[in-house]
């Protein structure tokens, strides 16, 4: 935040102070200034999107977390709320409301979250606007993780999520056994004040690598029902710094037992993490997660915020019990100008800008033919000669779609690194990719089954150019559409 800006600036002061830095998305949510992290407390109450998240009111870092608030009505624009809670000296959360979820406890609005340290359960009440809360005496509701495991969890005890069955609450947190695997544990409760603890519903290993190491401690549960089938989502964590990726795994939920069937990477590239889904009214499951910065803390104290939500993603359950994924059609709303193509084709080792579009804020919609993609795709944040520019390219030999950013940025305190998502085409299926650019935000999502996410930070304010590219072959598009973003 420029230094001149007061603490006690109002949120319409921050965000005007900050709306001209180039990196700072202009679609997705992110708070007024400083640090954000994970989304929490996903509720539609009243009719409007309640959406919650992790932050630092006092600066760009992770540190004094409350929770920020922000409201919408169609999901696309938010309305910045007061700050929701708040660490309370001399209480069970002191050193931060870590994160947690919201339940309607038969009309009364209830947040269950993390007090930090230790680690517990607390809970707060919201008034009929959700603009005040209150927390009760009785926090914490649980001190901590079962005796079980109270020598072998390191304290790591975090993240509740709760739903409700057969006129009960249940709860799963995160949580690890050191030296074996992460854990979620599984609560039950009449009242959301005494909770009986059950056993664990997933246990990880931390020397299985294949297919995906899912790593040391595990955060963020999320428990979806899909009707017949069940998903549990959380994050990986390989270090309490390295925060690797969020994971699911499809099966069924079964006298309190889950027996998983699949299991997969949600979101790869190391940016998108800690995502939390909520159960819309018409009866969708929507997701956000953060993306987290891909640049220095210097660069992001410079910047004065860190720290973006994606933009809402519906989950669905596919035929061979996968998850799909596809950002929501309400971000529709904000579609300005669009260009439409159709069966262009590009011959080996070329590459073509297209004449009239350029910007940093877009949607593109491409359908690659089937047999015509190798080594080619697209080009985005292109500067006029090519110093900067940032390729989304599909590998067919390797069966991978690869963001390559070694050139996306100047700047050497930016994370360059190439990320890519694994994809294996069935015999003539198209390359389908459905891009959301927004600044340094790339989300991508490819044949409605696969989400890769990264940032990038061009230094260049010409960087706006966008093409095709085909590199190892020729390559044929079906249709492009793109389109200008507005901002929200
Ligand atoms: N972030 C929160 C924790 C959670 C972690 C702290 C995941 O509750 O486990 O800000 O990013």
């Amino acid at each position: 935040m420029p230094a001149t800006l007061p603490k006690t600036a109002s949120f319409q002061e921050k965000r005007r102070a900050l709306a001209h830095d180039p990196h700072r998305p202009a679609y997705h949510f992110l708070p007024p200034a400083n640090w954000m992290n994970d989304p929490n407390g996903l509720i539609q109450w009243q009719g409007q999107f309640h959406l919650f998240y992790q932050y630092n009111p006092n600066g760009p870092f992770h540190g004094t977390i409350h929770w920020g608030h922000a409201a919408s009505e169609d999901l696309v624009h938010w309305r910045d709320l007061p700050i929701a809670l708040a660490p309370t000296p001399g209480g069970p959360d002191e050193e931060g409301c870590w994160s947690g979820c919201a339940v309607n406890d038969d009309g009364v609005p209830t947040l269950v979250y993390t007090g930090v340290s230790p680690q517990v359960v607390c809970l707060a009440t919201g008034s009929d606007e959700l603009l005040a809360w209150t927390k009760p005496a009785h926090n914490p509701v649980i001190a901590g993780p079962p005796p079980e495991l109270e020598h072998r969890s390191g304290g790591h005890f975090r993240d509740p999520y709760v739903w409700r069955a057969d006129g009960r609450y249940y709860m799963v947190i995160g949580s690890k056994e050191e030296g074996v695997g992460g854990l979620i544990l599984l609560y039950r409760s009449d009242d959301l004040v005494n909770w009986e603890y059950l056993h664990p519903l997933l246990r990880g290993d931390v020397n299985d690598s294949g297919p995906f190491w899912t790593g040391t401690m595990w955060e963020c549960p999320n428990l979806l029902d899909f009707g017949d089938r069940q998903a549990l989502i959380f994050s990986v964590q390989a270090t309490h710094t390295d925060l690797l990726y969020p994971v699911y795994y499809t099966g069924r939920l079964q006298d309190h037992r889950f027996t998983p069937e699949t299991g997969n990477i949600l979101v790869h590239g190391h940016c998108f993490y800690a995502p939390q889904v909520m159960r819309a009214d018409d009866g969708r499951h929507l997701m956000w997660g953060w993306l987290k910065e891909g640049r220095s803390p210097q660069r992001y104290h410079e910047a004065g915020w860190a720290g973006v939500m994606s933009a809402p993603i519906e989950l669905s359950l596919r035929p061979d019990n996968t998850l799909g994924l596809a950002p929501v059609p309400e971000l529709k709303a904000l579609r300005g100008r669009g260009w439409h193509y159709e069966g262009v084709g590009l011959n080996l080792g070329s590459f073509e800008l297209l004449a009239d579009v350029q910007g940093d804020c877009l949607e593109l919609a491409a359908v690659f033919e089937a047999d015509e993609v190798a080594g080619g795709g697209l080009l985005l944040r292109r500067s006029p000669d090519g110093e900067e520019q940032t390729r989304i390219v599909y590998q067919p030999a390797q069966k991978r779609l690869v963001i390559e950013r070694e050139q996306s940025s100047l700047d050497d305190e930016v994370d360059r690194q190439p990320c890519s998502l694994p994809i294996d085409l069935a015999p003539g299926e198209h390359l389908s990719l459905h891009i959301l650019l927004d600044r340094s935000v790339i989300e991508v999502f490819a044949n409605g089954r696969a989400c890769l996410a990264t940032r990038v930070y061009p230094s260049r304010s010409d960087s706006v150019g966008v093409g095709l590219l085909a590199r190892d072959g020729r390559i044929r598009l079906k249709s492009l559409d793109v389109w200008e973003m507005k901002s929200i």
